[in-house]
């Protein structure tokens, strides 16, 4: 095997590159901010470090949205990414608060409290390499797990950090005209913030998945307005803005979580997905597949519910929709009991053949038994549609050669995916329930 890494996606690999600097840069301005023993300076140089990493956040919005969009998802760009990462929304917040907080405690007179600024911080720096890491491995088949982060994300904890540092040091801030003894308070509490962000990154707390929310997909033109405005609100009032949005997004992770407790039901579902062109799974493009479930041996229902809870599990699958279960008339094979069929709606990263073995495999744990042709069956799942896949093997045909013709696949078809279309006819799914419903011609 050749050493080499594969070749890089360009544009991607720049923009996390861009993240790295920014990084950097805001570390290197939090050490220059010391360098004068000056008050202006120093401000203006924890100003200047807490944009770096807000602009480092736009950057990691960009890298992972372009490799998704130009289909250049790779190993190597995610682990670009988390080790930028560590820098810019790790250690650099870190570094900010403990400089802010040395900086301020000596030049109020206060005996140099050495080692508690190091220690808080450096848990938030710590938290934040085991949340990366974590978050790089973590490979558990959640089916909202693009939906939802279990912990607070990275540049969301560095976003409060900044956005603090923003709302105690830009010049226009409310907090600028606080008389010393109130800001020596205010830097107090600030470097609590640390170690409070630190603890909910590695917390189990779920946080929606804000920027896939928000900007995922086709949305009404209300939407766009409404985007627009709060970009403009925090552009005019950053100095407020950026604390308020972020602390209020690590405050909401607990919150919820309490209030739900305290309930007892769920206050927050995540949305069923309307774009499933650019769906993905951990990060990687998924493709739509159409699995139909049929049973009419045994307790019906409970295989197809037992498929259904299967597919559920299966590794880098979300189950998008499910039909109605339909009694319908057997068709062909030897005279038998009628059938319960289902369409089943996945997006997978899971690839044609390896999605086919899964489904045997379920298969056989009902104990299906393969003797006559079109025989009764106690489960039968078959790979109707995969994405705009066209492939003929042994072992599979895609798309599955006589859906076209089967109601009992095309009615319960038509309640998940009208619009998915068939790449051999080209016509899609209502389409074809139509022209199979419709009156044959003489
Ligand atoms: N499956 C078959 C043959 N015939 N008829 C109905 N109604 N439902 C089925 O799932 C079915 C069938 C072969 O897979
Ligand atoms: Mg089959
Ligand atoms: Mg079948």
């Amino acid at each position: 095997m050749s050493p080499r890494i594969k070749p890089v996606a360009i544009l991607p690999t720049l923009c996390t590159l861009g993240n790295t600097f920014c990084g950097f840069l805001a570390i290197s301005k939090i050490a220059d901010a010391l360098l004068h023993q000056n008050a202006e300076v120093f401000r203006q140089n924890i100003v200047f470090a807490a944009w770096m990493i807000v602009l480092a956040m736009v950057f990691d919005a960009l890298d992972g949205k372009i490799a998704r969009l130009t289909n250049q998802t790779t190993d190597f760009g995610a682990q670009l990414d988390s080790l930028t990462d560590l820098i810019t929304f790790g250690v650099a917040p870190a570094f900010l608060v403990k400089v802010v907080a040395d900086y301020t405690f000596t030049t109020n007179g206060i005996v140099y409290q050495d080692k508690l600024p190091l220690l808080l911080t450096s848990v938030y720096a710590i938290c934040a390499a085991l949340r990366l890491a974590r978050f790089t491995l973590e490979t558990e088949p959640d089916p909202k797990a693009h939906e939802t982060f279990k912990g607070l994300p990275s540049p969301g904890a560095a976003g409060v950090i900044a956005g603090t540092a923003l709302f105690l040091f830009e010049k226009d801030s409310p907090l600028a005209s606080f008389d010393a003894a109130t800001r020596l308070t205010l830097v107090k509490v600030f470097l609590g913030m640390p170690i409070a962000l630190g603890l909910l990154m590695v917390s189990r707390v779920e946080y929606v998945h804000l920027v896939s929310r928000w900007f995922k997909g086709r949305k009404p033109f209300f939407h766009l307005l409404m985007i627009v405005g709060l970009v403009f609100v925090a552009a005019t009032w950053h100095e407020v803005a950026f604390f308020v949005a972020f602390t209020s997004y690590a405050v909401a992770g607990p919150g919820l979580a309490l209030a739900e407790r305290m309930l007892g039901r769920k206050l927050f579902v995540p949305d069923e997905d309307e774009d499933e062109d650019d769906d993905e799974i951990d990060g990687k493009p998924a493709q739509s597949a159409l699995i139909a479930l049929g049973s009419n041996l045994g307790d019906r229902e409970a295989h197809l519910r037992f498929a259904i809870e299967q597919l559920r599990g299966l590794p880098r699958t979300r189950v998008v929709a499910v039909s109605s279960f339909h009694e319908t008339q057997p068709v062909g094979g030897p005279p038998q009991r009628p059938f319960l069929n289902a369409v089943v709606r996945v997006a997978t990263g899971l690839g044609p053949e390896p999605l086919l073995a899964r489904l045997a495999d379920l298969e056989k744990a009902r104990g299906r038994e393969r003797t006559v042709r079109d025989g009764p069956r106690t489960l039968d799942l078959d790979l109707v549609l995969f994405g705009a896949t066209i492939c003929e093997t042994p072992s599979l045909t895609l798309p599955h050669p006589r859906f076209r013709e089967r109601a009992f696949v095309l009615a319960p078809a038509a309640e998940v995916a009208a619009e998915m279309v068939d790449p051999v006819s080209g016509k899609s799914i209502a389409t074809l329930l139509a022209a199979l419903r419709a009156p044959k011609a003489p």
